[in-house]
C-alpha cells in the first residue's frame, strides 16, 4: 500500500495544477480547469472498469459493478457511495476534497481485488466550498435531492448566472433533478478528508472517524454610508461605511471569543469605490458562523445583526443583510461509523472519534443516506492554504483501513 499512497499524493499534486490561475490552485465550480480534472479522473475510473457520466450539477460519477458486468444505474443491489469534492478555495492546497476522491478510487481498486459484492459509485462532487456563488454544497445538494432551483439565478463576481455556467459546461440545468440518488439503492456514503485542523497532530494520531459535523450559517452584509472626498470632509461629517464595518468585525471576533464552541469569520470584503482618497461609501462583507447547536448559532446571528444595526446607526450608516445558507449540524450514521471504527481497529490503529469543525458533502448526504467520514491528520493543522499537506503513512493507513472495511462489509452482505 506504500506505493499506492505515494501515487495518491502525487495524483493530488498533479490535480492541484489544474487551476484558474497560474502558479496557485484556484478551481471554482465548473470553471475550465474542472474539465482537466474530469478528463484525468474519467481515465482513472474507466481503467477501473467503471461506467462514467457527469450529472447536470457537474458531479463526475463512476459506477463499478461487481463481476465486471456493465452496470445499469438502476441496479438492484444497494451500492456503496464513496467520494468528496474537486472544487477549491482560492490559493488552496492540493488535498482538501481531491484526496477523498483519489482515495475513493483506490478503495474501488481494492474492492475489485477482493471480489467485493456490492456496486460502488465514486462521486467527484462539483462544488462544496461555495466560492463562486456564495452557497456551498451545490454538487451534493443535487445528489441528495435538495438543490434549490432558485440558486440557478445567482450571479458570480463576473455576473454569470449559475444556470449559464452549467450550460457553458455543456450540461442542462433542467435535468438537475435526475442527479438525485434513490436512498433505497444506497448502502451508505463514506467521505475521506483531511481533518483541516490541529487535533490529530496534537494527539499524534493518524486517522479519526467523525461522529458529527458542526452546523454553519453564512450571511452577506452591506454597509451603506456616503462616499466623499478624503481630504475635504471633516471627520465628524463622515458616514464611513468601512469604519462601521470594521467596528462590527471586531465585535464579531469578541463575541466568538466569549462563546465556547462558536467560531465566526469575516472572510470577504468588497468596498466601493475602493480608492485611497475616497471615503468608502459601500462595503459588502461575508459572515461564516459555526456551532454544533443550531439554536445557539441562530441566537448569535440575531445578536450580531442587531450589533451591526446599532453600530451603523450610530455612524449614520445603513446596513442590510441576507442569509445565504443555514446548514444544521448533523450526526454521522452510528452503524456505518461503527463499521469504519472497527476497520480502523482491525488495522491496528487507535480509534479516535471527533466532530468536524469544517463542513463537508457528508453533512448534506447524511440527511438522505447513512454517511460516515474518515479523517486523515493535517500536518501543522493547516488547510485552505497552499502549504496544506498530508503524510504518506497516513494515506497508507487509510488504504489499509479501506481494505479492512471492504472485507468486513463483504463478510456482512455476502
Ligand atoms: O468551509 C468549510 O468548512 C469547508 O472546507 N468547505
Ligand atoms: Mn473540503
Ligand atoms: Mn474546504
Amino acid at each position: 500500500m506504500k506505493d499506492r499512497a505515494q501515487r495518491s499524493i502525487a495524483e493530488c499534486r498533479l490535480i492541484a495544477g489544474f487551476s484558474e490561475e497560474p502558479g496557485r490552485t484556484t478551481r471554482r465550480f465548473l470553471t475550465p480547469p474542472v474539465r482537466d480534472v474530469h478528463a484525468h479522473l474519467r481515465g482513472r475510473m474507466e481503467a477501473l472498469g467503471m461506467t462514467v457520466h457527469v450529472d447536470a450539477a457537474g458531479n463526475l460519477r463512476g459506477m463499478w459493478q461487481p463481476g465486471g458486468a456493465k452496470p445499469d444505474f438502476g441496479m438492484a443491489r444497494k451500492r456503496l457511495l464513496l467520494g468528496s469534492h474537486i472544487d477549491s478555495v482560492p490559493n488552496a492546497g492540493a488535498f482538501d476534497g481531491v484526496l477523498g476522491v483519489v482515495l475513493a478510487l483506490e478503495w474501488a481498486r481494492i474492492a475489485r481485488e477482493i471480489a467485493f459484492r456490492l456496486p460502488i459509485e465514486v462521486i467527484a462532487f462539483s462544488e462544496e466550498e461555495g466560492v463562486r456563488y456564495g452557497v456551498p454544497f451545490l454538487g451534493s445538494r443535487a445528489v441528495a435531492g435538495v438543490f434549490d432551483d432558485k440558486m440557478l439565478a445567482y450571479e458570480d463576481a463576473e455576473g454569470i448566472r449559475m444556470e449559464e455556467a452549467i450550460r457553458a459546461f455543456g450540461l442542462d440545468p433542467g435535468k438537475i433533478g435526475e442527479a438525485t440518488i434513490d436512498p433505497g439503492k444506497v448502502y451508505g456514503f463514506i467521505e475521506m478528508h483531511i481533518e483541516q485542523g490541529p487535533v490529530l497532530e496534537a494527539e499524534n494520531l493518524q486517522l479519526a472517524v467523525v461522529d458529527a459535523i458542526v452546523g454553519q450559517t453564512r450571511l452577506g452584509l452591506r454597509f451603506t454610508g456616503q462616499a466623499n472626498h478624503a481630504g475635504t470632509t471633516p471627520m465628524h461629517l463622515r458616514r464611513d461605511a468601512l469604519a462601521a464595518a470594521a467596528e462590527w468585525i471586531t465585535q464579531v471576533e469578541a463575541t466568538a471569543k466569549a462563546e465556547s464552541g462558536l467560531v465566526a469569520t469575516v472572510g470577504t470584503i468588497e468596498l466601493q469605490p475602493n480608492a485611497a482618497n475616497v471615503i468608502p461609501g459601500q462595503v459588502d462583507v461575508s459572515l461564516d458562523l459555526r456551532h454544533m447547536n443550531s439554536r445557539i448559532r441562530d441566537a448569535w446571528v440575531r445578536q450580531l445583526t442587531r450589533d451591526a444595526h446599532r453600530i451603523a446607526h450610530r455612524r449614520g450608516v445603513e446596513v442590510a443583510w441576507m442569509e445565504k445558507m443555514n446548514e444544521a449540524g448533523i450526526e454521522m450514521d452510528p452503524t456505518l461509523t461503527a463499521c469504519l471504527a472497527s476497520a480502523v481497529e482491525s488495522a491496528g490503529l487507535p480509534v479516535k472519534r471527533m466532530p468536524s469543525g469544517a463542513g463537508h458533502d457528508a453533512m448534506v448526504m447524511a440527511a438522505r443516506v447513512p454517511s460516515a467520514m474518515l479523517f486523515l491528520r493535517s500536518p501543522g493543522g493547516l488547510s485552505h492554504h497552499p502549504d496544506e499537506a498530508v503524510r504518506e503513512e497516513d494515506v497508507e493507513a487509510a488504504l489499509v483501513v479501506g481494505r479492512k472495511f471492504l472485507e468486513q462489509l463483504a463478510a456482512e452482505v455476502g
